[in-house]
């Protein structure tokens, strides 16, 4: 399946059949005037859930309504009082009748076969664990510990990714060629590389269960971001950094451009790239939904109920999304807005926000400006 989805959607991506009625981008916004089909994927989930869409659904929803006509036209014209003016009286067919029970039950369970692998990645938050060891330029065996319960042991080489970085970043190494294993399924695991990695380079092992489409195993989340819907607004909280909270408000018409206009907010929510991000999802009042395209979520912010849900972005840009569960009269205008930066420019963002709270900084970085910060630009002024 997954090596399917990887070559079948290059090709559903070379023929652009959706990029042919999205001419204008704006930059970073992912938002396209006059565009059909979906925002592009900035996650791994995000680019299953678009294969899953474009590739298994689309074209299985096309065959069978093209058939359902032909079947109708057919009927129409063979069989109308004028062309059959004394029909047959039977009234059982077995074949038939087997046929349109069978059928449908292998399309659903084609369906079925992709959609479980998909909500089965979407609802279990990563727990994926990274070891990260200095190369003496002699030593070929490192140990990764299997330390996860045992339904989540690293149990197939799949399991494991062994990268080396040698200062001029990292580089994944081939299972078989480029080192063997031996323990899966136990508590360590012996990894051995076919040649020393140079003094001073680091030997990255990551092992977990969540294994994206590429092959990359996912780590547990770095992060939680707290998000509670209220009628008209989302406020997000921090847990990690000091708890520290914000409200999200739609940006006003004077604030932004006429493109982002009812996207755009006055405090976006800032996350690092690259980074496993657990999102806990609740409601104040009625029932809201937390909803962010570009990275195919779509998550039911309920009072009196948390809802979890996790995303990884692949690149750092400015993300928009909306309440998507009706709320109220003014449902409409709660956006979503998420700017998504370098960790550094992070870090940056966090000991800013905590100064605003009162608190001491909690990372030792120069002050990074945010590349694209509304809320900088705005404070500037
Ligand atoms: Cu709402």
């Amino acid at each position: 399946m997954k090596k399917l989805f990887g070559a079948t959607s290059k090709l559903v991506t070379g023929i652009g059949v959706w990029a042919a009625f999205a001419p204008i981008t704006l930059a970073g916004a992912q938002i396209t005037p006059g565009g059909v089909g979906m925002q592009p994927a900035n996650s791994a989930t995000a680019e299953e859930v678009q294969f899953f869409h474009n590739v298994i659904l689309m074209p299985i929803i096309t065959v069978i309504c093209i058939f359902v006509l032909a079947l109708l036209i057919w009927v129409i014209l063979r069989y109308n009082s004028k062309a059959n003016p004394t029909p047959r009286k039977f009234s059982h067919n077995t074949l038939i009748e087997v046929l349109w029970t069978g059928l449908p039950i292998m399309v659903l369970l084609v369906i079925a076969l992709f959609s479980f692998d998909l909500l089965y990645t979407e609802d279990v938050t990563p727990d994926g664990k990274q070891v990260v060891v200095r190369g003496d330029g002699q030593t070929v065996d490192f140990v990764f510990a299997n330390d996860f319960p045992a339904s989540r042991l690293v149990a197939r080489p799949e399991h494991l990714q062994v990268l080396v970085d040698d200062g001029s970043g990292a580089r994944t190494l081939s299972s078989r060629t480029d080192y063997s294993t031996e323990g899966f399924g136990e508590p360590e695991i012996a990894v051995t590389l076919s040649a020393p990695p140079p003094a001073g380079a680091h030997v990255i092992m990551r092992g977990g269960r969540s294994v994206d489409h590429r092959g990359d195993v996912t780590l547990a989340p770095t992060m939680t971001l707290k998000i509670t819907g209220s009628r008209w607004y989302w406020n997000y909280a921090y847990p990690d950094f000091g708890d520290f909270d914000f409200i999200a408000n739609m940006a006003a018409k004077e604030d932004t451009t006429p493109e982002l206009y009812l996207r755009e907010v006055d405090n976006r929510v800032v996350v690092p790239v690259g980074e496993t991000i657990r999102i806990a999802v609740t409601a104040n009042d009625v029932i809201h939904a937390w909803a962010l395209p570009a990275f195919a979520i779509k998550i039911d912010a309920v009072p009196g109920r948390t809802n979890e849900a996790w995303f990884k972005a692949d690149r750092e840009g400015v993300f928009y999304g909306q309440c998507s569960e009706i709320c109220g009269i003014r449902h409409a205008f709660m956006p979503i807005a998420v700017e998504v930066v370098s960790r550094p420019a992070f870090e940056a963002w966090i000991d800013e926000q905590r100064a605003l709270a009162g608190m001491e900084p909690m990372f030792e970085t120069d002050n990074v400006k945010l590349a694209q910060g509304f809320a900088a630009s705005a404070a500037a002024e």
